[in-house]
């Protein structure tokens, strides 16, 4: 195979150019080359984490994750310590199906505190996994659920109060594969690490001895500098079929990305954050923002070699591109992973489907409206409290939440827990913005308002809180979060909060 692409990739390309398109052929940056630690030799093989089926009983499915930490080889030549369920880094693929009842004992083998957040999923509070969750050094904390969601690609990732940043850039995230009877009858490719290919990226920086450097950087955090792809650089995947479906997930703690391939081929969105599409749609490109999903398809051709990259956001993703402004690297251009196609003889793909499931639209005419300021390092002026109720649901009703990127230099990524909505528009941003499907986290570029119709599990419990945050995860942990309690009609939370950890301020 010719690895024609590998001194054609950059990073970090000087600030104000814009990456350009040369011959039609491929994109590479307009200045000087500089390619990040861990790019410059052979690639190695791109690693699948394992599927973890759980152990199943008719629908009831138990897991078991260990929080351990130990070296791994994030870069060719040296060691790395990382963080890790099952492994000393990232963790299985977890697989459950729409209606199992979910039993999952979590034990910290760590020696500091943390949480487990499943990220995507429907479920009651007490077993969301947010900061109101600690498992301390030595315990398990055992959560239980029944599976409400749809089919789609979810994952999980600690909620630290005030960590969860650091905890997530050491390597604590896994995929979550819910697969449901409508995923089940299309005829898409899902032979897991065959042609249904998870793809965690992630951005690190690292000390000359191979550690990673976890100073944060002011205004960005732990943003890095080197780009990983399932927990190392420099990735390659040799496919074999003709078209091969990749579960995208952002799992950077501030990173976002516009995905495209080398050669500007197209490929198929089939499924957003929260679940199918109604039908495939054709991209040459498409972006992903910290704790967001994509799954895509792509055809490929016997022996070829191809990249999927990212080619940086020409229009800078509405960041302005001067001194006064933190680099959130919205224009930076580098690869992610190297691509072989099969061999000749490989079977011709069958034809997409034209439909993947029936279009779902929420009635939110009468629907509650909410309004939601961000603006640096606050939700509608306030800052994270722990005893603190910022939101109170007393119905099981859908609902409008209109939110607002309030700063006029700095991006940043909106999630909601429990629930999935739909964007119904975005205003005040001259972005190009791809919001199809049910999602659970949205970009929203400098001074952007959108309009989200939000439908919630509905499991009342006036203890336990649910959180909204911006998903750049520097911002969530330096208080960019708020709370909401779901509870019965005409009832109130709860005087005291989850166990009752955090300050009150008043
Ligand atoms: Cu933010």
């Amino acid at each position: 195979m010719g690895m024609t692409s590998i001194n054609r990739r950059t990073f970090f390309k000087g600030a104000g150019v814009v990456a350009a398109t040369v011959a039609g052929v491929s994109l590479v940056s307009a200045c000087s080359t500089n390619t990040p630690r861990g790019y410059g030799g052979e690639p190695r093989a791109l690693p699948i984490p394992p599927l973890d089926q759980g152990t199943r009983t008719g629908s009831s499915v138990s897991f078991s994750l260990e929080a351990q930490s130990g070296d791994s080889q994030i870069l060719p030549d040296t060691t790395t310590h990382t963080w890790g369920f099952n492994g000393v880094h990232l963790g299985p693929t977890l697989l459950m199906r729409t209606g199992d009842t979910v039993h999952v004992d979590i034990t910290n083998s760590l020696d500091e505190l943390t949480t487990v957040h499943w990220h995507g999923m429907k479920l009651p509070a007490v077993a969301d996994g947010g900061p109101h969750s600690p498992i301390e050094p030595g315990s398990t904390w055992s959560p239980t659920w029944t599976v409400a969601n749809d089919a789609a690609t979810l994952w999980y990732h600690p909620h630290t109060h005030g960590l969860t940043g650091l905890h997530a850039y050491r390597g604590l995230a896994g995929m979550i594969i819910v697969e449901d009877d409508a995923s089940d009858a299309l005829d898409l490719p899902s032979s897991y690490g065959v042609d249904d290919i998870p793809l965690v990226l992630m951005d690190h920086r690292f000390l000359d001895d191979g550690s990673l450097d976890e100073e944060d950087l002011p205004d960005l955090g732990l943003m890095g500098d080197t780009p990983t792809v399932n927990g190392i650089t420099n990735a390659h995947f040799n496919a074999t079929t003709r078209q091969v479906r990749f579960r995208i997930l952002d799992g950077s703690t501030m990173r976002f990305y516009n995905l495209a391939f080398s050669d500007e081929r197209p490929f198929y969105v089939v499924a957003s954050d929260s679940g199918l599409l109604p039908e495939p749609i054709e991209r040459t490109t498409l972006a992903i923002g910290p704790g967001e999903r994509w799954e895509i398809v792509v055809d490929l051709e016997p022996e070829e070699d191809v990249t999927l990259r990212s080619v940086g956001f020409s229009d800078n993703y509405g960041v302005p591109d001067d001194e006064y402004t933190p680099n959130f690297g919205m224009s930076d251009t580098f690869d992610l992973l190297t691509i072989t196609g099969p061999a000749d003889d490989a079977p011709t793909a069958p034809a997409l489907p034209g439909t993947l499931i029936k279009a779902v639209d929420l009635d939110v005419i009468d629907a509650q409206e909410r309004t939601f300021v961000l603006n640096t390092f606050s939700i509608n002026d306030k800052e994270m409290d722990m005893q603190r109720v910022d939101v109170l649901i007393d119905h099981d009703q859908p609902e409008v939440w209109i939110v607002t990127n309030d700063n006029s230099d700095w991006p940043h990524n909106f999630h909601i827990h429990d629930a999935r909505f739909k964007v119904l528009s975005v205003d005040g941003t001259d972005v190009e913005l791809f919001n199809e499907g049910w999602k659970d986290t949205v970009g929203l570029p400098p001074g952007a308002t959108a309009r989200l119709a939000v439908q919630f599990g509905y499991y009342p419990d006036p203890t336990w809180p649910y959180m909204f945050h911006c998903h750049m995860l520097y911002h969530e942990d330096q208080g960019m979060m708020g709370q909401f309690v779901i509870v019965e009609p005409g009832h109130r939370a709860a005087e005291v909060l989850g166990s009752g950890a955090g300050e009150h301020q008043h």
